[in-house]
This record gives structure tokens, sequence and C-alpha cells, in this order.
């Protein structure tokens, strides 16, 4: 499902993130930038050994903040490195952690003067976030950082299974 936000494309798709051309993926770290399981040991596993160099030397990213490595071998040019929160009922900040971890990606999008960025679902594995919660807080932090910036020609978020697929489209037709 695509949708066209001011000057840009906002994009759902099913599939795995690792074979994304976008100029960025995100990684959903952790805070020790270590690797695990998930969409983090996908990425490290397809982009090869470097991208874990680059992570080792940046040393860590708080819940909430992003960094940015190259992306190895990846077909994307970089990886964007955030970490969401673990969900803890809902009553910890959750919510704002979720969506400062989701725009302070696309700051550094912004920063690096890339075009195209794609997003996993970040924080609804390993860390428990409900995905329908969680959908209609990335998407809508999408949406209201696509309607006050230009820069981003497209923001994709690439789901891992039909289910979080169908959770996402659900949450955008009710956003738009
Ligand atoms: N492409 C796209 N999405 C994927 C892929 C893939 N190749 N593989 C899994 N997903 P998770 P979190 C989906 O657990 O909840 C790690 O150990 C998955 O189905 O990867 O933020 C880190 O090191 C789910 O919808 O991330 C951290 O310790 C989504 O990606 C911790 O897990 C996120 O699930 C982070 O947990």
């Amino acid at each position: 499902m695509d949708v066209r936000i001011n000057k840009s494309t906002l994009s759902l798709v099913e599939g795995d993130i690792t074979s994304e051309e976008t100029d960025a993926i995100v990684n959903a770290a952790n805070a020790r930038l270590a690797g695990g399981a998930g969409v983090d040991g996908a990425i490290h596993r397809a982009g090869g050994p470097s991208i874990m160099e680059e992570c080792r030397k940046i040393g860590g990213c708080q819940t909430g903040q992003a960094v940015i490595t190259t992306g190895g071998s990846l077909k994307a040019k970089y990886v964007i490195h955030t970490v969401g929160p673990v969900y803890q009922g809902g009553v910890k900040g959750e919510s704002h952690l979720l969506k400062s971890a989701h725009l302070e990606s696309l700051k550094l999008a912004s920063a690096k003067r890339l075009k195209s960025i794609a997003f996993p679902a970040i924080s609804t594995g390993v860390y428990g976030y409900p995905v329908n919660e969680a959908a209609h807080i990335a998407l809508k932090t999408a949406i209201d950082y696509l309607n006050e910036h230009d820069d981003l020609e497209l923001v994709r978020f690439v789901l891992f299974g039909r289910k979080t697929y169908d959770i996402f489209t659900d949450e955008l037709r009710k956003l738009i």
C-alpha cells in the first residue's frame, strides 16, 4: 500500500528489510549495539562484519536515539540503528520513546541528505510492543514528519509477515 504525504511517498510492504534498496534501512537494535536476534541478527548476517566493527566504535545508543553506520554488503548504503523501548504495559514512557526512535532515525536520514529510508516494526518482536499501538505511533510520526519536511522522497515500512502488514495497513487507513 502506497500513499502520498505532502511531497513524499509513504509505503507499506510485506517482506525482508535486508533486501531493501532504500538509501538507509533502520535496525531495531539494543542499547549496546551488540547485535541479537530478530531483524538485528538478520541485518548483521546479511551486511557482514564491517557493520559490527562500526557499531563497536560508536559504543552504544540510548533508547529512543539513533546512530548511523554504512551498510556493509547490503544494497542499502547505510544502516540507521535505533533502540526502541521494551514494552512494560505502556506506563513507562514507551510511546514517547518509540516515537523518538522513529523521529531521530528520520532526522538522521535528513541530516545525511538521504532520499529514502525503510523501517521494520521496531519494538514489536523481542521487545513485546503490541503491533497495533506500535503501528499507530510509527505511522503517525512518519506522516507528521513528511508533512513538515520535503527532503525524503520515500519512507517505507517493511513488515515481516502478513499479520503485521495487515495491522499496519489498518492503522494507516485510520490515519489518512
Ligand atoms: N525484515 C523485516 N522485519 C523483520 C525481519 C526482517 N528480516 N526479521 C524480523 N523482523 P525484533 P525489537 C520483524 O525482535 O522488538 C534484538 O535481539 C519482527 O517480526 O527484531 O525492537 C535486538 O538486538 C518484528 O515485527 O526487534 C534487541 O535486543 C520486528 O522486526 C531486540 O531484539 C521487530 O522485532 C529488539 O527487539
